[in-house]
């Protein structure tokens, strides 16, 4: 077994920082775990189009407030400390934050480490 302590992923490779979150990416593709795992900062009054056509993701939210919206239904869903919301359509969202909001990220499949949203909020997938 092993340990990561986020200290040691701050302002590491693995931190990766983007105009509305930073992530620092804990767990990746390179450990064989099946999933990444990441602690995410989703920056105060922002929004952010996501659309993982190419990952199922779950987020649970362990500080701060703000809401995501399903573009399909146009649905709002409020998020709070302690609460987890689940992508398992590949749901095409906008996150907004009211506060600062920390995330806790899983990722199937993991992903590399230093992936970014493109224009359309996607990640690419990288195969072997
Ligand atoms: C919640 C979310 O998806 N935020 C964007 C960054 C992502 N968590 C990542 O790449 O770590």
């Amino acid at each position: 077994m092993k340990t990561v302590k986020l200290q040691d992923v701050i302002d590491s490779e693995n931190h990766v920082k983007a105009d509305t979150w930073e992530s620092r990416r804990l767990v990746l593709k390179k450990d064989n775990m099946g999933y990444s795992v990441h602690d995410t900062v989703i920056k105060a009054g922002t929004e952010t189009h996501i659309w993982y056509q190419n990952h199922l993701e779950s987020v649970y939210c362990i500080e701060g407030e703000g809401e995501v919206e399903t573009v399909k239904d146009g649905k709002v869903w409020p998020i709070e400390k302690d609460t987890i919301y689940v992508l398992d359509q590949n749901d095409e969202h906008y996150l907004r934050a009211k506060t600062d909001m920390r995330m806790v990220c899983v990722f199937n499949p993991p992903i590399t480490g230093q992936e970014t949203h493109d224009e359309n909020g996607v990640y690419p997938l990288v195969e072997d």
